[in-house]
């Protein structure tokens, strides 16, 4: 690698998810998840978690964008842009319809398996998440979602299943997307979302946030280490979301609690990219009285069970103060004690603050404290797209966001040295929002002719990033 420049191998690509973009919510066998009984929102309108698939409330994610049928086409043009990878997720419920059986939904499999191959033809790799967001939804109303130990074993199981099947097409996979919003518990949908639990419905619910991810960080490790035994050539990472929380101000009160609440980042990565709970865990724990049911072997399988790499989303940063520390706003974004609005920074019409150098930061801080391979799986800008007349769509917003943030990610790999293995930016495709269900909040260099009322022929076009980014790639990120 020439000092100037990206590595040769660096994986350019985009990023999805199963539910956001697949659609065929019914089909091939699939049974229903937690994603298909949410409605839609906005910004400011929660999406409700109904109890069941209901009368009288819209499901975007039913349909999404019709990946399920489309992706043929849909990987053309990926292609088309040069993607040397490509970021989706499996949806557990096409082979598991409802979590707990012993034998998988052949059509299920079958559907991957041929998703992969078309990828494969084009030279892209596919990079896997086992869970993102998409659990099966008997698994919560039977069992309580991931609060119940019992579904370390349904999970591991699904996991086995698919990376056998998949272990000659797939050599890139991550257990759990964003496994850190549950963090912020005091907001509904992160912890039904990441875990299929509503925490604030139960007594203690910080304590049953961490018993909950105690069950995720060893079936995890699980996964990790059946996963190296299986192919012994998986890269197998975990997924944070990583919003760097700033100190207000340089006064040692600020500057303490930043760090102090970075621990609501920090925690995941020591786990999973250490394999045991850091000191400031125990000690809260101990504080607070909080008994977290563990079985004896579990502190030997988290060591066991490493990620390799560090995949994480980055869309902005966020600031903390001192001053603030009992303002829980239980809101989505901002929802952690002490948040502040950073005013050297703009944000989108959602209210997420963007910051090309918080990607800089992010990388560095984060290399230097576990010192392994890091992916950005996440990136973009989630913003209103208009088609004009001719069928243009300028998203000229969209690049300039991008640009910023490639030229500081260049500068994490060559001037910092942060070993940095690709960059997938979100929502490659349109696809519905994860936090808001909304159509209209768009991130694609594909854009697709659907829109918040259920309307849209679902046709694809590309608008004017696509070809900017053909060129980024085409140049390994020189001409950006
Ligand atoms: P939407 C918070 C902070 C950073 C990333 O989000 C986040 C969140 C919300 O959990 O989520 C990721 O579609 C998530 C994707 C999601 C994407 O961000 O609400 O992994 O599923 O679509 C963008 O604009």
């Amino acid at each position: 690698m020439s000092e100037q420049q990206l590595p040769q191998d660096f994986l350019w690509g985009g990023a999805v998810a199963a539910h956001q973009v697949e659609g065929g919510w019914d089909q091939g066998g699939k049974g229903i998840s937690i994603c298909d009984v949410l409605s839609g929102g906005a910004h400011g309108v929660d999406r409700v978690i109904t109890d069941g698939v209901l009368p009288g409330y819209s499901y975007p994610n039913h349909q999404a964008v019709d990946f399920y049928s489309n992706y043929k086409q849909d990987i053309a043009l990926f292609a088309e842009m040069g993607f040397k990878c490509f970021r989706t997720s499996i949806a557990w419920t096409r082979i598991f319809p409802d979590g707990d059986e012993q034998q998988p939904n052949e059509a299920g499999l079958q559907f991957y398996d041929d998703l992969f191959d078309e990828l494969l033809k084009y030279n892209i790799e596919p990079v896997i998440t086992l869970s993102h967001f998409e659990m099966p939804y008997h698994l919560v109303k039977e069992y309580g979602g991931w609060l119940n130990r019992k579904v370390v074993d349904f999970f591991v199981h699904y996991s086995e299943v698919v990376m056998k099947r998949y272990q000659a097409k797939v050599k890139y996979w991550m257990t759990f997307n964003e496994i850190n919003n549950q963090r912020n518990w005091q907001y509904p949908l992160f912890g039904y979302c990441c875990s299929g639990v509503i925490f604030n419905q139960h007594p203690n619910p910080e304590q049953a946030m961490y018993q909950t991810l105690h069950h995720q960080f060893v079936a995890s490790a699980k996964v990790v280490k059946l996963g190296h035994q299986i192919n012994p050539q998986f890269k197998i990472g975990c997924m944070l979301a990583l919003v760097p929380l700033y100190p207000w101000s340089c006064h040692p009160d600020d500057v303490m609690f930043a760090q102090e609440a970075m621990r609501e980042r920090h925690l995941f990565g020591d786990v999973q990219l250490r394999g045991y709970y850091p000191s400031y865990i125990l000690s809260e724990w101990a504080r607070k009285g909080y008994q977290i049911e563990m079985e004896a072997d579990d502190q030997q399988t988290l060591l066991e069970g490493c990620a390799d790499y560090l995949g994480f989303s980055y869309y902005m940063s966020n600031a903390v103060q001192a001053a603030a520390r009992d303002n829980a706003t239980g809101d989505a974004i901002a929802g952690f004690n002490g948040s502040v609005k950073n005013p050297h920074v703009q944000a989108s019409e959602w209210g997420w603050q963007i910051d090309p150098v918080g990607l800089r930061y992010t990388l560095n801080a984060f290399y230097e404290r576990y010192q392994k391979p890091m992916f950005i799986v996440e990136n973009g800008f989630g913003a209103v797209d208009r088609v004009e007349a001719n069928g243009e769509i300028n998203d000229d917003y969209r690049i300039a966001y991008l640009q910023a943030h490639i030229a500081q990610m260049k500068k994490a790999v060559i001037e910092d040295g942060v070993d940095l293995m690709g960059y997938t930016p979100w929502g490659c495709i349109d696809c519905v929002s994860f936090t808001t269900g909304q159509y209209s909040k768009r991130y694609g260099f594909i854009y697709v002719d659907k829109h918040d009322d259920g309307s849209g022929s679902l046709a694809r076009s590309r608008k004017k990033s696509f070809a900017w980014y053909k060129a980024v790639i085409a140049s390994n990120g020189e001409k950006i």
